[in-house]
């Protein structure tokens, strides 16, 4: 190291020019987690609640800029966040973090586990049938699996299929789900049946809007409509319901009998839902879904233009 007067060596050390040449050295930062009770399914958690103490070998206590976030959740640096928000009934994964004067960062990690026992934290996957009219209330679709399939900045998996055999009506509440700094997307998929509510009445209605006579007043029926899912409503989707009802396929193309979209999605076009990629999945991004819960979706039953599907088979 160069020779400096004590005076000077003072004055560079005090203005931070030679702090980041001597002080290699990160701040320790002295924490603990917690586990405790609560009532309310999500509370504000601060950072002076997990820190004991912190020191530095050349910064002063009062210098020492701190902060935290939930693990996995971004890479921008949370020093100056002093408070956050987490949820109930999972374990959370919070890091902290201490930079000196110098810059040299400190990163430690707790676990902390709110626990509610009135905060009911199960998925709440529901499917509905496309609205008739704008009244018709929409109806449960039964035996549709719905998959969540997500991960973690960490390579932490989470890979898992929910059912409802009874029933898919929503009963009300809501759920959180799945735990924070999770990424991914929840499905749903129903592949039998693929004759359900296909008729030669459906042949009818896509043959006369394909023709002009009588085009689709819904997105859904437009949707229904595309049997073999290429984004388009073409003679071909008839050829394709034909043979499902004269017996000579005994499936639909890509295996697929149901699609299923966010019932939140709004098609920008309503008159052509293929004009954007319409979304058959929920984004899950940080534990949540960008459209929040429950999981609602529409079930389209392929080739079933008037909705005269059996949605409980
Ligand atoms: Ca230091
Ligand atoms: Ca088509
Ligand atoms: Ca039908």
């Amino acid at each position: 190291m160069q020779k400096f007067t004590p005076l000077i060596l003072f004055f560079l050390l005090n203005t931070g020019v030679l702090l980041s040449q001597v002080d290699t050295v990160p701040p320790v930062i002295q924490s603990h987690g917690l586990h405790y009770g609560m009532l309310g399914c999500s509370d504000s958690l601060y950072l002076s609640e997990l820190v004991d103490t912190v020191y530095d070998n050349y910064s002063a206590f009062n210098t020492i800029k701190m902060g935290l976030r939930i693990g996995c959740t971004g890479q921008e640096s949370p020093v100056g966040i002093n408070v956050i928000w987490v949820r109930a009934n999972e374990p959370i994964e919070v890091e902290i973090r201490a930079q000196d004067e110098a810059g040299n960062i400190a990163v430690d990690t707790v676990i902390v586990f709110v626990v509610d026992p009135g905060c009911d934290p199960e998925a709440i996957f529901v499917a509905r049938t496309p609205p008739l009219t704008d009244t018709y209330p929409l109806i449960g679709i039964r035996h549709v699996d719905f998959h969540a399939s997500l991960n973690n900045c960490s390579g932490d998996t989470l890979d898992e299929y929910y059912q409802n055999l009874e029933s898919n009506y929503y009963h009300g509440g809501f759920g959180y789900i799945f735990p924070m700094g999770y990424n991914g997307a929840v499905t749903a998929d129903k592949n039998t049946n693929p004759l359900n509510g296909v008729t030669t009445a459906d042949l009818v209605s896509i043959s006369r809007h394909i023709l002009g006579i009588e085009p689709f007043d819904s997105p859904y029926k437009l949707i229904a409509a595309d049997a073999n899912q290429d984004g388009k409503v073409t003679i071909y989707d008839v050829v394709i319901l034909r043979k499902l009802i004269l017996g000579i396929t005994d499936e639909l193309p890509n295996g697929k009998s149901w699609r299923f979209i966010p019932e939140y999605y709004t098609f920008p076009d309503p008159a052509d839902p293929f004009q954007t990629v319409f979304p058959e999945q929920f984004d899950i991004i940080n534990g949540e879904s960008q459209y929040g819960s429950p999981y609602f979706f529409i079930g389209i039953k392929i080739g079933d233009v008037n909705f005269s599907a059996d949605p409980s088979q």
